[in-house]
């Protein structure tokens, strides 16, 4: 007799970078023959985050779908701008009454469900009164996680956890340099912090934490509390061709540059001006995923209001500018991929991991500092911590071309990414790391 499937509701964050990751584990789920409930809230924040919802589910027929649906914000009009990331918290918590009814009407009934860290406080005692287990699933680095579970003890230490500090030490991590955390943290009342530590009170009451990662990557942690797995790579398949993958189909193997720094960061135009330098003197050929705004918005501003007309005249054999959405993980398993300049946002860190693509970081906000040193002692690639937040400087042209140089011919890094990529893939196979703590989870929620 076959024991029940259990039926697993998952509820990802706003935001692409917390999105991406529960479809993975959505798929690897139904593959264990799971009945699987993607919950999200609507409206999402950005177009990507609907498009790819829509895109995922009409490829994947067997994920169950339920909306949340937010009542509108009045704070939009604010004079002060929030984060429209924030703003979204707050509205999901603002219509959280509305989750116990859709989880607890749902048949065949929930046996678990998996939350991002930022929804665990509303959604816990939800949880609990319907006696469902919760479970976090994290979309950022062990080191990361760590300091955000430790961050109330910190906080309500200001005279040990002040500008003054040079590092925190938190049990089982190694010393945290201070300079590499988010600056915002040493204000408890900024709404990053506060979210943060609300988040972070709520979680002794979780199951569990998955983590996107595998063992063999954090060789300088302790990871005992935690359950590991990296996500199997997931393809999200995307409508249409693209220009850059045709022209990627055209260059020599490892000779292309991938440059993106996220959704988030919009680099000044004085930094854009000293990158177009680095690149152009580097000669390396180059595939630029450029956002000029804050913010997975649709840029509506033309490559040339951006880039300078010298820039892309020197450079027209030589790489392609990507506006808009990019297939990211196609792009990083095509063999023309020789690096990747990267904020190091943990999505992308783990796809570089998986695809063995070195990494040349360059940390631009929140967590990206730390994961950027897990980068490095992982031995995946280089950073230049003389480049990032704090030092408040114009990175300079020749700084760039000499780090890209190094990047595209460190054949230390390259063969030490290759064996990240073999490590990454051991792990999600049958009987590695990933595998036996999915399948642990599984049996653990199985009635
Ligand atoms: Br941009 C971009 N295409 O054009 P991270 C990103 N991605 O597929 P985090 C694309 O989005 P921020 C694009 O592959 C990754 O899975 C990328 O997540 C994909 O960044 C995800 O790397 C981005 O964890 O920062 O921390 O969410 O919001 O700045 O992107």
């Amino acid at each position: 007799s076959t024991a029940k499937s259990p039926h697993i509701a998952l509820f990802p964050s706003a935001g692409m970078g917390h999105l991406i990751p529960y479809f993975r584990l959505a798929l690897m789920l139904a593959k264990r023959n799971c009945v699987v409930t993607l919950i999200t809230a609507q409206p999402t924040v950005s177009a990507a985050e609907s498009d790819h919802i829509s895109l995922f589910l009409r490829h994947n027929p067997e994920i169950n779908h339920i909306e949340l649906q937010l009542t509108p914000s009045s704070q939009q009009a604010d004079s002060t701008p929030v984060d429209p990331f924030f703003l979204q918290f707050d509205l999901i918590s603002r219509s959280i009454h509305l989750l116990g009814p859709l989880l607890s009407s749902s048949s065949p009934p929930f046996s678990v469900l998996f939350v991002d860290f930022t929804l665990l406080a509303t959604t816990a005692p939800i949880a609990k009164d319907l006696h469902l287990p919760i479970y976090v699933v994290s979309t950022t680095s062990v080191q990361f996680l760590s300091l955000v579970a430790y961050t109330p003890v910190l906080t309500s230490n200001p005279t040990e956890f002040n500008n003054a500090s040079t590092e925190v030490k938190i049990p089982g991590s190694p010393p945290m340099a201070m300079s590499s955390l988010p600056p915002a943290l040493l204000d408890p009342n900024h709404i990053f912090t506060s979210c943060i530590i609300v988040n972070a009170q709520a979680l002794p009451g979780a199951e569990g934490i998955l983590m996107n990662t595998f063992e063999w990557f954090h060789i300088n942690t302790e990871c005992s509390q935690q359950r590991q797995g990296p996500l199997e790579s997931y393809h999200i398949p995307q409508d249409g061709d693209h220009f850059y993958q045709s022209w990627l189909e055209n260059q020599p193997s490892e000779s292309v540059v991938y440059i993106s720094f996220g959704n988030r960061t919009g680099m000044s135009r004085d930094q854009v001006r000293e990158l177009e330098k680095g690149l152009e003197n580097a000669q390396w050929r180059f595939c630029w995923n450029l956002k000029a705004t804050k913010v997975d918005k649709d840029d509506c501003e033309d490559v040339t209001d951006i880039l300078s007309d010298t820039f892309l005249k020197g450079t027209k054999n030589k790489g392609v500018i990507i506006r808009g959405w990019a297939d990211q993980q196609e792009i990083l398993a095509h063999p023309a991929i020789g690096g990747f300049m990267s904020h190091c946002g943990w999505n992308s860190v783990m796809e570089a991991a998986w695809q063995g693509v070195p990494i040349l970081a360059w940390p631009q906000h929140g967590d990206q500092k730390l994961n950027a040193k897990v980068v490095e002692e992982a031995g995946l690639g280089l950073w230049e911590r003389d480049w990032d937040w704090g030092v408040d400087r114009i990175v300079k042209g020749e700084e760039i071309e000499r780090k890209i140089v190094e990047l595209m011919t460190d054949e230390k890094v390259r063969e030490r990414a290759r064996k990240v990529r073999e490590e990454a893939r051991k792990a999600v196979e049958s009987g590695g790391g990933s595998d036996r703590v999915i399948n642990n989870v599984i049996n653990s929620v199985m009635v």
